[in-house]
C-alpha cells in the first residue's frame, strides 16, 4: 500500500492551469493502477464558501476526486484553513473520507500524525482567534445560512484583510511554534507529523521527533508518499508536470521513516 499526501493546492478558477494540474495528476494516480489512498490535508481550496456551492471549475475537480474513490483509491479529507466550510455533501460527492485535523494513522512504520498545521501558529496571536470563529460550528452555520453571493463578497473582504495584515507580520511569526508540535506529538504518543499550511516544504528532524512539511502549489506542484519506511516528496514545475505528467518530477528526495 502506498499513501499519498498532499495540501494546500489553493484550488481556484484563476489558476487553470492548477486545474488541469490536479485533474492530470488523479488521472496519473488511477494509472498507476497501485493498492494506494489519497490523504488531502487541507486547503485544497483556495476558498471554500459551502457545498452549495457550483461552477465548471469545480466540476471538473469534483469528477476527478469521484473518479479517484471510484477507482479504489482511498481518499481522506481534512479542513485547513481556507475549506473550513466543507461540509458532507462534498465528501459525499467526490466519495471521500472526512477525518478530523491531528488524526493519527497507523503504519508499519510505526503511527504519523496527520494535520493541516495552523493550529500550531501559536505565535499569531490575532490568526488564532480568527480561528477559533471560523472554526466554531456557530459562525458556520451562520454563514451558510447567508445567500451564496453574500459569502462570496465576504470571503473577498476577509482575504484582503489578511493580505494587508500579513505584510506587516514577520515570517517567524506565521510559521510553527516547534513546542506546540512535540507537545502534540507527545500527547499522541507518537514522533512523526505530516502537514502543510506554512508553505515551507522540509523535513524537520532531530533525534526525538520528524516533521515532513508539505508545499504549497503555485509555480510548482508538489507530492509526498509513504511506502513501507520510505518518505518521498515530489516536486514538478507546474508546466513540466503537465507535460509529461509523474514522469515530469524532478526533486524527488526520500527520506527514512
Ligand atoms: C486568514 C485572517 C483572512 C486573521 C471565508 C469561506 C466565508 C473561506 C474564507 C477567506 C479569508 C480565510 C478563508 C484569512 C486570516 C483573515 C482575516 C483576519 C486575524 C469564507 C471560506 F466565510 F467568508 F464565506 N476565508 N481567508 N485574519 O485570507 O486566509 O488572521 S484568509
Ligand atoms: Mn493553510
Amino acid at each position: 500500500m502506498i499513501r499519498y499526501f498532499i495540501s494546500d493546492l489553493h484550488l481556484n478558477d484563476k489558476r487553470p492551469d492548477l486545474i488541469r494540474a490536479f485533474v492530470q495528476l488523479s488521472k496519473a494516480l488511477i494509472a498507476r493502477d497501485e493498492k494506494a489512498e489519497l490523504y488531502i490535508l487541507g486547503d485544497f481550496y483556495e476558498a471554500w464558501i459551502g457545498d452549495d456551492y457550483q461552477a465548471d471549475w469545480n466540476t471538473q475537480i469534483e469528477e476527478a476526486l469521484a473518479a479517484l474513490s471510484q477507482s479504489g483509491i482511498g481518499l481522506y479529507f481534512l479542513h485547513g484553513n481556507r475549506d473550513f466550510l466543507i461540509g458532507k455533501a462534498w465528501i459525499k460527492r467526490v466519495g471521500a473520507t472526512l477525518i478530523q485535523e491531528q488524526t493519527l494513522l497507523s503504519l508499519d512504520a510505526g503511527p504519523i500524525l496527520l494535520t493541516h498545521g495552523d493550529e500550531y501558529c501559536l505565535e499569531d496571536t490575532e490568526y488564532q482567534a480568527f480561528r477559533k470563529t471560523v472554526r466554531s460550528p456557530a459562525w458556520q452555520e451562520h454563514i451558510l445560512a447567508m445567500p451564496l453571493q453574500q459569502r462570496i463578497a465576504l470571503a473577498a473582504q476577509l482575504r484582503n484583510d489578511s493580505k494587508s495584515m500579513a505584510s506587516t507580520k514577520s515570517t517567524a511569526i506565521m510559521d510553527v511554534t516547534t513546542s506546540a508540535v512535540t507537545d502534540s506529538l507527545a500527547q499522541h504518543h507518537c514522533n512523526t507529523v505530516i502537514h502543510g499550511h506554512t508553505h515551507r516544504p522540509n523535513v524537520h528532524k532531530d533525534e526525538h521527533y520528524q516533521r515532513f512539511v508539505l508545499g504549497d502549489w503555485d509555480d510548482f506542484i508538489w507530492l509526498a508518499s509513504i511506502e513501507g519506511y520510505t518518505y518521498t516528496q515530489y516536486k514538478a514545475s507546474v508546466a513540466n508536470f503537465l507535460q509529461h505528467g509523474f514522469d515530469g518530477f524532478e526533486n524527488i528526495h526520500q527520506e527514512d521513516l
